[in-house]
């Protein structure tokens, strides 16, 4: 299948990543729309939020666990949104389920 982030995913474009497990992988977006723009997707190609099913789903709660750990340590301890388009008139440009992660970094990052 000819999907963009299935092929970022695998590597086989190039990515600034800043996580990645068996599950989901967390890379910079390529167009940011705040200080830190991070997306978290699943490795697993879900088209699209309206393809959650209950055989899928544990990967979005993973999802959010992952986001919640990035949050820590991307610095956006002050908190930030996590957004998810769905189809063209949710503003949805890539078929591949996929989480925003927006926020700035407090002024106490980097730790240490
Ligand atoms: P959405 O509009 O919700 O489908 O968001 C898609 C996001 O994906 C958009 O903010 C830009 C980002 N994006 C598109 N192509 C690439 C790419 O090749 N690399 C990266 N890192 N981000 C991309």
């Amino acid at each position: 299948m000819d999907c963009l982030f299935c092929s970022i995913a695998a590597g086989e474009i190039p990515s600034k990543k800043v996580y990645e497990d068996d599950t989901v992988v967390a890379f910079y977006d390529v167009d940011p729309q705040a200080p830190v723009h991070v997306l978290v997707i699943p490795r697993q190609h879900i088209a699209s939020p309206d393809d959650i099913t209950p055989d899928n789903s544990a990967v979005v709660a993973h999802v959010f666990e992952v986001i919640a750990k990035l949050a820590k340590e991307l610095g956006l301890e002050n908190g930030y949104r996590v957004v998810t388009n769905c189809g063209k008139d949710g503003g949805q440009s890539v078929q591949h389920l996929h989480f925003h992660v927006l926020g700035k970094r407090s002024l106490a990052w980097p730790p240490g």
